[in-house]
């Protein structure tokens, strides 16, 4: 997969995306990142990309001439137009859903802004999509760009954690993951819990099942929401109620196991 980024700091990117997983996907060509200095593109002889704000206000705003003049650009470059994403607070949430659709394209065109926001004619005319990586204010894109980057590149059919990978499957399922072990088996007072030692696949299974189901309940309800439970799933959450074990979340969970949505809107009916 290709995808271009354009920024005013394209200096960020250095580190980030060199080691590890994603290092590596570029070192194999399964992911090929190409960086563009915005400032490069700037319509003017000194080269500025920001200015004041129509109808005043503080700070500045990206002029949009640099954005029109790389993408113009690359267009060149480019066999078929990619998917234009602007990173901004703005944007819709990235969802791990979101990020599996994306891995699938061909390529993508990232652009990041800075200052206090971007001219408004980029978005109308340049952009697809508008993603955000959560509701916090960052300086700029370049970072949310190199989160989203991350997120593909580890999907990429080849890479560590491609296509059919467990970690994936438990992640589409909208529930969290079970609680991981190693060596050694006693340390810092606290030990293993005796199931994982025990040999016993199934009951190892229903364990990191019933664990998995147990820590989406009491820190991401929302997600439990969402989740498709099987029967199996039930039970388990029944045992948790039974157990004492949600707290917080025992009210909500013991509404989920009713199965009387009748006068809450469920799709179920
Ligand atoms: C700056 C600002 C200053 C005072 C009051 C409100 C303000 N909003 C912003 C702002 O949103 N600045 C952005 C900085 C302009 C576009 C690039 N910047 C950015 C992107 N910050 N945070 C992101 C971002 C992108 C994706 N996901 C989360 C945050």
């Amino acid at each position: 997969m290709r995808i271009d980024v354009l920024s005013i700091f394209p200096g960020m990117f250095a580190g980030p995306l060199d080691d590890s997983v994603v290092g590596r996907a570029r070192a194999e060509g399964i992911l090929d990142v190409r960086l563009h200095d915005l400032r490069a593109h700037a319509a003017d002889r000194h080269r500025l990309t920001d200015d004041y704000p129509f109808g005043g206000g503080s700070g500045m705003v990206m002029k949009p001439e640099p954005f029109f003049r790389a993408m113009t650009a690359l267009g060149e470059q480019w066999a078929f137009r990619p998917r234009v994403i602007l990173l901004s607070p703005q944007g819709a949430r990235l969802e791990q859903a979101r990020v599996v659709e994306l891995s699938k394209l061909g390529g993508l065109c990232l652009l990041c802004g800075r200052y206090e926001g971007v001219d408004e004619r980029v978005r109308e005319g340049l952009v697809d999509e508008e993603l955000s990586i959560g509701d916090y204010v960052l300086t700029g894109g370049e970072l949310a760009a190199m989160v989203l980057i991350d997120a593909i590149a580890r999907l990429l059919p080849g890479t560590l954690g491609g296509p059919g990978s467990t970690v994936e499957e438990s992640f589409n399922e909208n529930l969290l993951e079970y609680p991981h072990y190693t060596r050694p088996r006693f340390f810092a007072g606290r030990s293993v819990p005796d199931v994982l030692l025990s040999g016993d696949h199934g009951a190892i299974r229903t364990w990191r099942r019933k664990q998995s189901l147990l820590r989406t309940a009491r820190r991401r309800p929302d997600l439990l929401m969402r989740a498709c439970l099987g029967q199996e799933d039930r039970t388990l959450l029944e045992e948790l109620l039974r157990e004492g074990e949600l707290a917080e979340a025992t009210r909500l969970v013991r509404w989920m196991l009713t199965g009387d949505r009748r006068d809450r809107g469920s799709p179920a009916l």
